[in-house]
């Protein structure tokens, strides 16, 4: 990929401050700035792909460890006993703004249907 640099290469290299939550080798967790839920974090691989779909297709242990860093958010988070939400906004019907894959990770209160 050699787009320029997105906002969560920045974070990554400790450019733009966030609000940490989780670290591993290869992936880091941090509040969304925009909060759609009581808890919202997201979850990137330090590694950039555009979405889901090139990470899965890359680099499939790199997608797994992006979901165990996910569920061990939500372990931290107190979410585990009632529930949470992974969402990967892919592309523009999405709504995906900012194109180095992330895993949404929602809960913290009853969540609603989406879609429109
Ligand atoms: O989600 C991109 C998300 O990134 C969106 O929910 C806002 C969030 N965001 C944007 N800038 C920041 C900073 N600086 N810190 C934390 N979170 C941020 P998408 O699925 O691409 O729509």
């Amino acid at each position: 990929m050699n787009d320029a640099d997105t906002l969560f290469e920045r974070i990554i290299a400790r450019e733009i401050p966030a609000d940490i939550v989780y670290e591993t080798d290869t992936t880091l967790a941090f509040r969304d700035i925009k909060p759609q839920a009581k808890t919202h974090v997201l979850v990137v691989p330090k590694q950039r792909y555009r979405n889901v779909a090139e990470l899965a297709a890359a680099d499939p242990r790199l997608l797994a460890d992006v979901i165990t860093s996910a569920h061990k958010v939500a372990e931290l988070e107190g979410l585990t006993e009632n529930g949470y939400r992974v969402v990967f906004n892919t592309d523009v019907h999405a709504g995906q703004t900012v194109f180095h894959v992330h895993a949404h990770v929602l809960g913290g209160e009853q969540l609603g249907f989406f879609g429109r």
